[in-house]
Parts: structure tokens; sequence; C-alpha cells
């Protein structure tokens, strides 16, 4: 197994000097950060990198940065309640701990609650994240509630895609599937439901009951990202567009056009819903392969 393109992860740092771990497999070499356990980059071998990082995005100790496979938990967007709550929850911003990692290229990230996360999520919780890289890139999040009452909580994998020309992607497997836009300045006249999702305004639309596999065409790259999940109800299909991408921190000039966001997740009425001891898995199986 250890040969020069399958070892165990090796430690890191990050452009920020943090630290984090690489990963080197069939399917590629992976760089994560301790920090949010974030998967910054997944250079395929084949087709260069798949995952879409601002030139802006900041490093800085606590900065959840723009781009990669950020971890949303336990809340999705804005805290229901709480204005000063940070967006996306708390787990982004908190750091991992190595729990377990393999001879081969994988590896289990840990977070619990602490007196920081109880004051803003009062519960006991286990968050395990656990990377590894095959012919696919392939990503758990399980969740255990390790105290005595029940919660509910939220959660996605905000993967950003690298696709060269947004007006040349299309998101497939979501056709028919309800969702709610909550862009500020979507397209004009609404989308035909039983076609695939193009690009041409601000997207962000929240799909539910979607199915465990979807898959994202980037035309202009000649590439296809194959979205395969397991214990993933929701599906967020995301681009800013112009006018929002200029009001956003960490992206630059036209690099909206560089990246589409389709996230695996479980949120709003698919919230999930933990009683004590009890444990929520949800994965992500990437694979990437000409169109
Ligand atoms: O998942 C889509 C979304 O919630 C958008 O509404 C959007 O603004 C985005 O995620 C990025 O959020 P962030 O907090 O990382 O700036």
């Amino acid at each position: 197994m250890n040969d020069s393109s399958t070892a165990r992860p090796t430690a890191i740092t990050d452009a920020g000097g943090r630290p984090g771990l690489e990963l080197r497999g069939p399917g590629g070499c992976v760089r994560m950060t301790l920090l949010g356990a974030h998967v910054q980059s997944w250079i395929h071998p084949e087709h260069g990198e798949v995952l879409f990082m601002s030139a802006d995005a900041s490093y800085a100790e606590r900065a959840a940065s723009r781009g990669g496979i950020p971890l949303v938990f336990p809340w999705f967007g804005a805290h229901a309640e709480r204005k000063d709550a940070p967006a996306h929850g708390f787990a982004r911003i908190q750091p991992f701990e190595v729990a377990a990692q393999g001879d081969g290229p994988s590896v289990t990230l840990r977070l619990s609650d602490t007196e920081d996360t109880r004051a803003l999520w009062p519960h006991a919780f286990l968050a395990e994240l656990t990377v590894s890289v095959a012919e696919t890139l392939a990503i758990t999040l399980a969740v255990t509630n390790t105290g005595d009452a029940a919660f509910d909580f939220e959660e996605a994998l905000h993967s950003y895609f690298v696709v060269g020309d947004v007006h040349r992607a299309t998101v497939h497997g979501l056709e028919g599937v309800p969702h709610v836009e909550s862009a500020s300045a979507p397209q004009e006249s609404p989308p035909d439901p039983s076609e695939p999702i193009g690009f041409c305004a601000e997207t962000d639309r929240i799909y539910q009951g979607v199915p465990d596999r979807i898959e994202l065409r980037a035309r202009e790259l000649d590439r296809r990202i194959e979205l395969g999940t397991r214990g993933a109800r929701s599906a967020i299909v995301w681009n800013p567009w112009i006018a929002k991408a200029a009001a956003m921190s960490q992206l630059q000039g036209d690099e909206w056009q560089q990246f589409v966001c389709v996230e695996s997740a479980n949120c709003r009425e698919n919230r999930v819903s933990l009683e004590p001891g009890a444990t929520h898995s949800m994965e992500l199986t990437l694979r990437v392969s000409s169109q």
C-alpha cells in the first residue's frame, strides 16, 4: 500500500501557516486544515484541481476560508435567533483534533463540545469527519449525541467546485425535486423544473428529498463530477453571480464565474433529530471523469 502515490497522511501547514494534513491516494492529493476539518484542495491525477479556493481567501487564525469544502454544523445559514452567532454554525471555525489515521490515505478528525460551543449551542456532541482518498474522495460526517437530552441539528458539506465558466456548467439529477430559492436577485423567469440546472443569475436553492446521485458538468473543463451520497436529504446549489459576489468577503473580481457550490446536506425540514447516544452519518463520495 505504501508506494509514492498511496501513503499515510503527512503533516502540512496551509497558506496561513495553520496545521493540516495531506493525503495521497490513487485519486490524487488532498490537503486539509485542522481548523474546521476543512478540505481545501483536491488535485486529481488527470483533471487537476477539483475544488475552488478564492485567491482572496483569508487564512487568519480562526477564519473560515472561502472555498474547498467547509463543514457546516450545527446550523445552516444564519442562526435562527442569535444575530451574533456565526453563519453556517461554529464547526468551521473550531480546531479539530486527529482521532484516527490509518496506514493508507485516510484520516478521522473530531470535535466535541467545549465551553465556547455550549455558549452558542447548549448540547453535548461528538462530530467526526473522515476523509479517504481512493479512486474517489470519500467524506463522512458522523455526529453523536453524547448528552442526556435529544437535540436537532443541521449540517452540510459546502463543496465549492471549479467549473472554469459558470455559464457552461449544469447540475443534473435534481429535475423535478422541490426547492426553495433564496437568492435576492434570482433569474427573472422561474427555471423549468424538468430541465437540468443552468446558471444565468444569482442562484441559491435548497432542494429537499434529493436522490443519492447528483452530477455537476463543467463543459468548459470537459469535466463531470459525480456526487454520491448516503444520509443526505438536502442539496444546495449556489452561485452568487455579479452583484452578490461584489459585496462578499474573500472573493476576487470575476472569481464568481469560476465555481459552483453543490452542497450535500440535511437542513430546514430535513434537519436531523438525535436521541441521547445516537449517531447520524452523512457520506459524500466524489468521482471525477471526462464528459
Ligand atoms: O449555501 C449557500 C449559502 O448559504 C449562500 O446563501 C451564501 O451566502 C453562502 O452559503 C456562503 O456563505 P458564507 O457564510 O460562507 O459566506
